[in-house]
């Protein structure tokens, strides 16, 4: 019986070597705490730490899905107070020309807010007519920068170069920031200084794995209690059929 329930368990676990992120499916977020403040809103997200992103530096990365948007959290310590941080959704080049994207914090865009953007080659973006989703950006007094993004699964916006993103599919996505020109300021990393860090997401149509283990620990439990109550039944009944 253990045997069965591991095997079992083994193939309800996600399978992650494919990709760097899952976006496990989860509670909903509202769009309140979209704040630029990591709560417990969070915490059934997969979670990835030391994540190399682009153009330098190391970021804590949250993913989740809940079958109606997506939801991203990126943080991590800049140089100044003034940076902006983009997204590049469905491609592996920079500014590649047709994918989708998000910015936050560009001084000639959203100073301290969030564009839905489609980029357009080389230096060129387009901020999209239909602006789908929400995003917040803070800076703390030591240059923290905190990023939350909610994207709709499937805004409609082909104009805007917004993914329709479906379940148990893998996503190329780059993030990158700059706090030195470029509508940004006070610090001294331009986002084209250094080698871009291609990244993939799973849009995964299953909980984090820690609520599967705990899933499994409750299963477990409860086959312990049957099995003992079947034995108590067993050994209680009456000896007439054993004697003739
Ligand atoms: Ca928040
Ligand atoms: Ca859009
Ligand atoms: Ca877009």
């Amino acid at each position: 019986m253990l045997g069965f329930l591991v095997t079992a368990y083994a193939t309800i676990t996600p399978v992650s070597a494919q990709h760097d992120f899952d976006a496990f499916s989860g509670n909903p977020i509202d769009d309140t705490a979209i704040d630029g403040a990591i709560g417990s809103e969070w915490d059934d997200a997969g979670n990835y730490t030391d994540v190399a992103i682009s153009p330098q530096g190391t970021a804590e990365i949250w993913t989740k899905q809940d079958g109606t948007y997506l939801y991203m959290a990126v943080r991590f310590t800049a140089d100044s107070d003034n940076p902006w941080v983009a997204f590049l959704f469905g491609g592996t080049l920079c500014m590649e020309a047709g994918t989708d994207g998000a910015l936050l914090g560009h001084d000639s865009y959203a100073a301290n807010g969030y564009r839905d953007i489609a980029f357009n080659g080389f230096t060129e973006i387009s901020v999209d007519a239909s602006q789908d989703g929400k995003g917040a950006i803070t800076v703390d007094s030591s240059n923290l920068v905190t990023v939350e993004l909610k994207k709709p699964l499937n805004s409609g916006d082909s104009d805007g170069k917004d993914i329709a993103w479906t379940e148990s599919n893998t996503y190329a996505l780059i993030i990158m920031w700059n706090s030195n020109l470029y509508g940004a300021s006070g610090g001294s990393v331009t986002h084209s200084d250094g080698p871009l860090e291609d990244r993939t997401v799973f849009i995964n149509s299953n909980a984090i794995p820690e609520f599967s283990v705990l899933m499994f620990a409750v299963l477990l439990v409860a086959t312990a209690i049957s099995a003992f109550l079947l034995k108590k039944r067993i050994t209680t009944k009456p000896m007439a059929n054993v004697i003739s």
